[in-house]
C-alpha cells in the first residue's frame, strides 16, 4: 500500500488536492467526454460586507482530501460509479465584475453544452447571475433554479451595482429564466433587504422560511419545491448559499445570519432535489479566511457529495453499484471501450 511517494487518496493530509483527488483535466476541451466536472469560480468582488469567498475552491477542495469516495448510507462509491474530474479554476479579473461575468458564462456554458453536469465551487453569491446565464445558454432549454439562502438575493442593484445581493434579478430578467421557477429556501431574519422582497413578489418567486419547514416538515417541502422548480422547466439548478446554514455550523461567510438550517436538513433537501435530476449546483459564500477548522467548507464539499450522490442512486447519473451504465454518455464510453469505461487503465488508475 505505501509507497515512496504519495500518489492517490492516501495519507489524508497529503498530496495535491482536487476535489475529492478526482483527476485534474489539464484540457478543458476533452471535459465532454465525462459526465461531472468540478469548476472553480474564485470571484468575490460581489461582496458587500466581509471578502473572502476567493478562497473558497481553494478551501473546499483542500478539505476535501479527508473525503473517501464510498458513502456509508447509500453504499455508493463516487470513484466507481461516476466519471468526474476537476477542470481548475475559472480565470476571474477581480478589477472588472461584468468581464469576470462573461467569463464564467462562457465556462459554464461550454460545460453544460458538453452534456456535463457542472459543481461549481464560488465565490460570492454575484456568480449566481453568470452560471444560471451559462447554465441556460448551455442547456438551451428552460430552467428552474432552487435557492437556498438566508436573504432574497432578487433586488435590481446594490451600492448601484450587480452584487451578490442581486443575481436571481438579472438571471430573470436577461435571461429566459422565469421567477416563477424560482423557489428560494431558508430567507428569513434582519438582513432581507426590501428593495429585494418587492422585485421577488412581482416576479413570483416562491419562498420557503425556515419556519415553513419546521411546520411542514422536509418531505413535504421537497414535494412543494419540486413542483415550483420543474413547473414547465426541463432541468433544475441548485444554487446553494453557504448561509442558509445557520452560522453556528458554517460561520465563514459573508453576511452570517442566525436561525438558519441545520446540516442535516439541508443535506436531506439537497438529496430530495437531486434525486430527480439536475444539470449544475453550486456552492457559493464558502469564506475560508473566516472559517474555524475548515468546517464551513466541509459543508461545501458535503453538499456537492450528496448532489452527486442522490443522482447516482435514482439512476440520473453515473453507473450502478454493479458497474451498469445508467445514463448516456456511461454507455457510450462502454461501447467506445473509452478512458471512462471501468476497469480501463485510466479507471484503475483512480
Ligand atoms: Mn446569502
Amino acid at each position: 500500500m505505501a509507497s515512496t511517494f504519495s500518489r492517490g487518496e492516501l495519507p489524508h493530509f497529503s498530496g495535491i488536492n482536487t476535489f475529492l483527488k478526482t483527476p485534474f483535466l489539464p484540457d478543458v476541451r476533452e471535459v465532454g467526454e465525462h459526465e461531472v466536472a468540478i469548476v472553480g469560480c474564485p470571484l468575490d468582488t460581489g461582496t458587500t460586507y466581509r471578502p473572502g469567498p476567493r478562497f473558497g475552491p481553494e478551501g473546499m477542495r483542500r478539505i476535501s482530501g479527508l473525503y473517501t469516495p464510498y458513502y456509508y448510507e447509500l453504499g455508493i462509491d463516487l470513484r466507481e460509479q461516476l466519471d468526474m474530474v476537476d477542470v481548475g479554476d475559472i480565470f476571474i479579473i477581480p478589477a472588472n465584475i461584468e468581464k469576470s461575468f462573461d467569463q464564467i458564462t462562457k465556462a459554464i456554458e461550454y460545460i453544460r453544452g458538453e452534456g456535463v453536469f457542472p459543481a461549481i465551487l464560488g465565490g460570492d453569491h454575484s456568480i449566481g447571475f453568470p452560471t444560471a446565464r451559462g447554465l441556460m445558454n448551455g442547456f438551451g432549454k428552460d430552467i428552474g433554479v432552487i435557492h437556498f439562502d438566508r436573504h432574497i438575493d432578487t433586488q435590481k442593484t446594490d451600492l448601484d451595482e450587480k452584487m451578490h445581493t442581486t443575481p436571481f434579478y438579472w438571471a430573470a430578467h436577461e435571461m429566459h429564466f422565469d421567477m416563477g421557477n424560482l423557489v428560494q429556501i431558508g430567507i428569513g431574519g434582519w438582513q432581507v433587504p426590501r428593495p429585494g422582497v418587492e422585485e421577488g413578489r412581482k416576479g413570483g418567486s416562491t419562498v420557503i422560511t425556515i419556519g415553513d419547514i419546521e411546520e411542514l416538515g422536509i418531505e413535504e417541502v421537497t414535494k412543494m419545491a419540486l413542483e415550483v422548480a420543474w413547473d414547465g422547466a426541463e432541468g433544475v439548478h441548485i444554487s446553494f448559499d453557504i448561509d442558509s446554514i445557520d452560522p453556528g455550523f458554517c460561520p465563514a461567510t459573508g453576511w452570517p445570519e442566525p436561525g438558519g438550517l441545520y446540516p442535516r436538513e439541508a443535506l436531506r433537501l439537497v438529496r430530495n432535489f437531486a434525486r430527480k435530476g439536475l444539470i449544475g449546483i453550486e456552492i457559493v459564500e464558502v469564506s475560508p479566511p473566516f472559517d474555524i477548522a475548515d468546517i464551513t467548507s466541509l459543508m461545501g464539499v458535503r453538499l456537492i457529495c450528496e448532489a452527486l450522490a442522490g443522482q447516482i442512486e435514482a439512476g440520473k447519473l453515473g453507473r450502478t453499484r454493479k458497474g451498469e451504465p445508467q445514463t448516456e454518455k456511461a454507455r457510450k464510453a462502454d461501447e467506445s471501450g473509452s478512458a471512462a469505461a471501468p476497469g480501463s487503465p485510466v479507471t484503475k488508475e483512480r
